[in-house]
């Protein structure tokens, strides 16, 4: 196989390590047991890399990146002896024991795959691996062949239907084949044994604990998130007999491949220990970081310093072309005025907004969508912390009046729960609107992004989830028109000071008049929205509506409850599933809280009974029936207790034609969502 060869030479690159305490020689088997722990991987290290494996210098241990169909082992570098006893009859496994951290990140648009496997072989090689679902431990030639003596763990994302594996990301035993003897979903239970599910790939470090009794033949499996400690109860339990499966000295590590799907798979810690209880502990507050998948990579010292040497020499040059430039802005900073916008208050000049946004520089941008890019500025006059939204429309001049008239009145708009748009701007094309600066981010950072700001208790996200529902109720109902936001979803919540929500960019929204056909648009327009939270009448339609706001606030109730996107790949049939279905199938199966964010750790009853109204209350929201789904004001009533939530699957379902047909998907069988495009 093509991966082979580099090995040797991947191998010579390996440097530095950190903290290794190993009992036994280099090169030889260790006789009386090892026990080491790598806390961070750093070179050169008794580790055998190959493939696309390899040590970056922040001490994690990469076994793949996100590119796509390819495979990396790492192992350490001696052998082990695993079997004990003097004749064949009397061969016993040693007990052994490791513990590591993993994680596995994924970027948005590559779809996460395939996983990772902790694997005890007979050579470092592997011969016949391949990648895809075989994580790069065996192949289609060798799968399923004794003569492999290869066991491993494997922390698969994808599940395959062929391969009898379970739903989504799961944990399998794997004794010669790819086929796992057990396997189980990804999920931890809890000291009271709840049983918690948790993705793999969240992109979040996950702790692996795995022992074998070589007397009694358990082997015990668990994972947990980082910072969890061991569950008391393990994730698998299993009792196998290893023995005719190893050979007396074997190799341990780890292998990894991608796919079709590509996911980057680190180790960041490993500890092993044969013959002597529990492996070592890991000290998790001194993991290292992996890289996240990032928009704009920051510029490194290098570049700063050559940009100012040349600067230097291009003083002169530089001189001239500034003037030319200044004349050129000038130029740009000319704007046109038409009457009806100089009648309008909260109207910005582009100058104010130019030198607030210092050009609208890159390195002021705060975010970007289909709907333009939010840059952050300083307002000149007042000092005031703003961001400033620009966006391109090549509309007519008179829906552009439209448009300007609507920002208008949405500007005298006040609600604790909704962003104060402070005015807007125009200037050919271009329309720029102007809100107050969020200090905190919008909650989608907070929900997918690097893991530091991850909202991790349940009153905070049930306090954003009521901010939200009151700040539509608000546009809905309570203001002298009808609102209809046409775009609510987590990028679009911004939270202020102590995590207040409120929504944001009304850059869509459209007004109508009380009572006008309870908030109908009269024409059909362009459909606009957001793939994901758009209700299927309106890809249908067109029309937005207040019903089909609350079908995208149910897609962001589940969002919020569950830690996951909206729409997800599914890889065996290659095509997209939503959220809304998964939960939908979990719940009718009897499982809803199995959707839950793993990181929600730690939830008190009652706050699990509320977890549980809030994935019901979603439910009911996005049902494909306008007529039945709530308003928001009794999606306030009922995130109040006001008003109780039917958890009855049957009849939330019997307004979702595709689920009534007889329910036909939960009898055919294990695996793979159907692949509906809910909005399609
Ligand atoms: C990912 O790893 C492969 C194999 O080592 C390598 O060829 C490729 O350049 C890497 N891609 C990135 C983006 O680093
Ligand atoms: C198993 O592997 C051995 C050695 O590679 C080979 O000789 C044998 O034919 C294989 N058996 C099957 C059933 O593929
Ligand atoms: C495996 O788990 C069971 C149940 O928690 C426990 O009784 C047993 O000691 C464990 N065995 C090993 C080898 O860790
Ligand atoms: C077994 O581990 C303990 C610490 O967990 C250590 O003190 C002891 O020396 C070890 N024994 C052997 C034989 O390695
Ligand atoms: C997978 O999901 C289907 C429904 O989508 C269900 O019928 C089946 O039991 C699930 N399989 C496992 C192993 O959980
Ligand atoms: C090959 C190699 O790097 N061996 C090292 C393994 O770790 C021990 C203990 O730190 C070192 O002494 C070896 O040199």
């Amino acid at each position: 196989m093509a991966w082979a060869s580099p090995t040797a030479h991947v191998h010579d690159v390996a440097m530095l390590l950190l903290l290794v305490l190993v009992q036994c020689p280099a090169s030889s088997s260790c006789p009386g047991g090892v026990d080491f722990i790598f806390e961070g991987f750093h070179q050169p290290s008794n580790l055998s890399v190959d493939g696309s494996a390899l040590i970056l210098s922040s001490g994690a241990l990469q076994l793949t990146n996100s590119s796509n169909h390819i495979m990396g082992h790492a192992f350490f570098h001696s052998p082990i002896k695993i079997l004990q006893g003097e004749s064949e009859s009397t061969l016993e496994v040693t007990h052994w024991s490791t513990i590591f951290v993993f994680d596995i990140v994924t970027s948005s648009e590559s779809g996460s795959g395939h996983g990772l496997a902790f694997v005890i072989a007979p050579s470092k090689q592997l011969p016949g691996a391949f990648d895809q679902d075989y994580l790069g431990v065996l192949g289609p030639t060798t799968n399923g062949n004794s003569s492999n003596h290869v066991f491993a763990v494997e922390f698969d994302t994808q599940s395959i239907a062929a391969l009898n594996e379970p739903n989504g990301s799961h944990v399998g035993v794997d004794i010669n084949s790819v086929v796992s003897t057990v396997s189980e979903p990804s999920s931890y239970y809890t000291d009271d044994n709840k049983r918690v599910a948790m993705p793999l790939d969240s992109g979040r470090p996950i702790q692996a604990w795995i022992d074998y009794d070589g007397t009694t033949n358990v082997l015990n499996v668990s994972i947990a998130p980082v910072p969890m400690p061991q569950p008391q109860r393990p994730l698998i339990s299993t009792q196998v007999d290893l023995v005719p499966v190893f050979k007396s000295n074997m190799y341990v590590g780890f292998s990894s491949a991608t796919g079709k799907l590509a996911s980057s798979h680190y180790i960041l810690a490993w500890s092993f220990r044969t013959n002597n209880g529990s492996a070592q502990h890991i000290d998790l507050s001194r993991l290292p970081k992996v890289p996240r998948p990032s928009p704009s990579p920051p510029k490194s010292a290098i570049i700063k310093i050559a940009a100012l040497a040349c600067a230097s020499t291009l003083l002169v040059t530089a001189a001239v072309w500034a003037m030319i430039l200044l004349v050129r802005r000038r130029a740009a900073l000319a704007e046109t005025l038409e009457d009806w916008e100089l009648e309008q208050p909260h109207r910005f000049s582009y100058k104010d907004l130019y030198r607030a946004t210092k050009g609208f520089k890159k390195s002021e941008l705060v975010g970007a969508g289909g709907f333009g890019q939010v840059y952050k500025g300083v307002l000149r006059r007042s000092g005031d912390e703003v961001a400033v939204k620009r966006m391109s429309s090549s509309n007519t001049r008179e829906a552009m009046r439209g448009f300007v008239a609507e920002i208008a009145s949405l500007g005298r708009m006040r609600h604790r729960n909704l962003v104060e748009l402070r005015g807007w701007c125009r200037r050919g094309q271009d329309m720029f609107l102007v809100y107050d600066l969020m200090p905190n981010g919008s909650l989608d950072k907070h929900l997918f992004g690097d893991g530091e700001r991850s909202l991790s208790t349940w009153a905070e996200r049930l306090e954003i989830i009521k901010g939200v529902a009151s700040g539509l109720t608000y546009l809905h109902e309570e203001w002298d028109q009808v609102v209809v936001h046409r775009d609510v979803k987590p990028s679009n919540v911004l939270l202020g000071d102590g995590m207040v929500a409120r929504l944001a960019d009304f850059g869509l929204a459209r007004l109508y008049d009380h009572g006008s056909s309870s908030g109908q648009l009269a024409t059909a327009t362009r459909v606009v929205g957001t793939l994901g939270y758009m209700a299927p009448e309106l890809t249908a339609s067109g029309r937005p509506t207040t019903s089909t706001d609350v079908f995208a606030f149910g897609v962001l109730l589940l969002e919020v409850a569950c830690g996951r996107r909206p729409i997800q790949r599914d890889d065996t049939t290659g095509l997209d599933v939503t959220l809304v279905r998964w939960v939908r199938r979990l719940a009718l199966r009897g499982d809803v809280m199995l959707a839950l964010d793993p990181r929600l750790h730690c939830m008190r009853y009652e706050e699990q009974d509320q977890a549980k109204l809030v994935l019901w209350l979603a439910m009911m929201c996005s049902q494909d029936k306008p007529d039945a789904r709530p308003s928001m004001r009794q999606v306030c009533r009922y995130l109040d207790g006001e008003l109780t939530v039917q958890e009855d699957a049957a009849l939330i379902f019997s307004n979702t034609p595709d689920f009534s047909m007889g329910l036909g998907w939960s009898s055919c069988g294990t695996m793979s969502f159907t692949s509906l495009r809910d909005g399609r």
